[in-house]
Formats: structure tokens, sequence, C-alpha cells
């Protein structure tokens, strides 16, 4: 029996996630008559950032708010601090600005810590103005 080897070229594709955008266009006329599609320019607006913000309570201990700081939002000890404070003498404070999805994960992060340290700390994520 015969067996025929393959010499074919394997080709890998790989599939694209998005189709690329449709450039937009309008019909015009060139120098010659003709008419042509001439390419309007296109913005993407970059996308809608989140700021996450703790809120002041009377219960939860400095400490705690200084290692969720450090450790959720990469702050250094100092910095972690100054947060703190501001958000104990102002009532709220800005942790960090991160897209929708890390912004809410942070939330999450937060919220998980103080539930199982049993502090009532708060923190919410809202649109950057
Ligand atoms: N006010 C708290 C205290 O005096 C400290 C605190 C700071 C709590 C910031 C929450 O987001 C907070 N122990």
């Amino acid at each position: 029996m015969r067996v025929k080897r393959w010499g074919g070229v394997i080709k890998m594709s790989v599939m694209a996630t998005q189709k690329p955008p449709v450039p937009k266009t309008v019909p015009k006329r060139d120098e010659g008559g003709s008419v042509v599609l001439e390419r309007i320019a296109q913005r993407t607006k970059p996308p809608q950032m989140y700021q996450v913000v703790m809120l002041n309570d009377d219960y939860t201990p400095m400490e705690f708010v200084v290692l969720v700081l450090q450790e959720f939002f990469s702050k250094d000890r100092e910095t972690a601090t100054q947060i703190m404070l501001k958000i104990h003498l102002d009532g709220k404070g800005i942790c960090g600005v991160y897209s929708k999805d890390v912004a809410a994960t942070k939330v999450d992060q937060v919220l998980d810590a103080a539930h199982q340290s049993g502090h009532p700390l708060q923190c919410l994520s809202e649109p950057v103005e």
C-alpha cells in the first residue's frame, strides 16, 4: 500500500475579536469630476474612568484603612496615611481612578476585607466628571 504524504502548508488563522471599524466616507467630486469617497477622520472617545471613593465611619481603625490603601491601591505607607486622614477629616476621599471593571473589583476587595475583619468600612465607585 502506498502512503501519500501531504506536502501542504498548514495555515494558522487567528480570529479577531472585533471587526476593524469601517471608515466613514462622504461622496465628493475630484478635480476630474469623478465621484470619489472622501474619508472623514474619526475620533474614539477615551473610556469613562471611575474613582473609588472611601467613606469615613466612627469604628474602622485608622490602621486598617491605611493597610487597605497599601494593599489594594498600591499606596506607600505615607500616602496611605495622608489619604486615610483626609477621609477621616472630610468624610470621604478618593483612593484611585480606574477603568469601570477594575474600580468595581477594588470596591469588592475592600468590602470583603472589611467584612472579614468585622469593620463597617464603606467604599463605592463613581464616574469621574
Ligand atoms: N474615623 C475612623 C477612626 O477614627 C478612621 C477611618 C478613616 C475610618 C477612614 C474609615 O474610611 C475611613 N477610627
